[in-house]
């Protein structure tokens, strides 16, 4: 989109972020959305460098487009992933659950774009800081780990607070919600639910199901006492987290039930004993559809709401 910041940072064609999932985005649903016109993003949280260089690859042999790593800074392993997003030539990398303030001289001198997620305006500001090229300003309406503020109030905070572009996260799945995020000052968007049921997206197809089948309060924040907060579909094993949290049962307890559970459901399939991590927009995913038809679908609603909010406001007396 001509004269939109982050098309011009990024060299994309609509200001689409597709979210990071661990153990979901790989490189061709990163490569496919990248294809289709949005930047894809390939989650490089818990993979090891090698595996990371295989799916860099796979995006690769789809496009010749940019496209962007993910890198979980809760996780180990991130010194080695940068060095193969280097050597591999990755353009952006997009990071989580922490500060990527010690990784800032490595990857601008190699040239890469930095776009952390920010889950307050403080931490936003110390990013602006230390170099990065954007920020993500992600709500807690968002899927997996959180922070605690929506989305609405966020947002206009980390826009004022900052002059770098500000990307907005979390309950975006619709053209009015893309519409909304802008109104609030984004220049962009991050979705990451919407991609969940993409045909394109390897998940289970039990994960994709849930999705499809989830309704307004589907979701629930897990794991408040171990400090990391998690949203995920309420089923089996979300019940059983919480009431042993509300027993107040020690956070290496909690931490320990939590492992492995994210790869049970979304590799194995398993939805009632794993972790189905999603935003809240999951009540408003319902249809498989390719990547293409998400990526355009979501640019023609934005087209059609925008023009149906404009002639609904211009009907209405402003006069104060
Ligand atoms: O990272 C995410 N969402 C994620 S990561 C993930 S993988 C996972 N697997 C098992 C258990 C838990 C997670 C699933 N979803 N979103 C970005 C995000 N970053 N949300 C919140 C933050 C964040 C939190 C604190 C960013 C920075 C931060 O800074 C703390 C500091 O250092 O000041």
């Amino acid at each position: 989109m001509r004269n939109n910041q982050l098309c011009q940072l990024l060299g994309i064609q609509y200001p689409i972020i597709q979210g990071a999932m661990a153990w979901i985005a790989d490189g061709f649903l990163a490569g496919s959305v990248s294809r289709d016109g949005g930047l894809g993003i390939i989650a490089g949280g818990g993979m090891p460098p090698d595996i990371l260089e295989k799916q860099i690859r796979i995006a690769k042999n789809i496009t010749d487009k940019p496209f962007g790593v993910n890198l979980m800074l809760l996780m180990g392993q991130v010194e080695a992933q940068i060095e193969v997003c280097i050597r591999e030539g990755v353009r952006v990398v997009t990071t989580g659950a922490g500060n990527p303030g010690p990784f800032m001289p490595k990857l601008k001198a190699a040239g890469i774009k930095v776009i952390p997620v920010v889950p307050t305006v403080a931490l936003a500001k110390r990013m602006e800081r230390a170099g990065v090229d954007a920020v993500i300003a992600e709500g807690m309406e968002s899927g997996g780990h959180i922070g605690s503020l929506t989305t609405m109030v966020l947002v206009p905070q980390v826009v004022e607070a900052v002059r770098i572009p500000v990307i907005a996260a979390g309950g975006i799945a619709t053209g009015k919600q893309f519409l909304a995020a802008l109104a609030l000052g984004a220049c962009g968007i991050q979705a990451g639910t919407i991609f969940l049921t993409a045909e394109e997206c390897h998940v289970h197809d039990n994960y994709k199901e849930l999705i499809l089948k989830a309704r307004d309060r589907s979701t629930v924040p897990t794991g408040a006492p171990t400090g990391h907060p998690v949203r995920v579909i309420e089923n089996k094993f979300a019940r059983q987290l919480l009431a042993l949290e509300r027993k107040g049962a020690p956070k290496e307890e909690l931490e320990a039930l939590g492992t492995g559970r994210l790869r049970l459901a979304a590799v194995e399939g398993d939805v009632v004993n794993g972790s189905v991590m999603s935003g809240q927009v999951a009540a408003m995913i319902h249809a498989r559809r390719t990547v293409k038809e998400i990526l355009q679908g979501l640019i023609l609603e934005l087209k059609e709401e925008k023009t149906a909010l404009s002639e609904r406001i211009s009907s209405w007396d402003l006069s104060v």
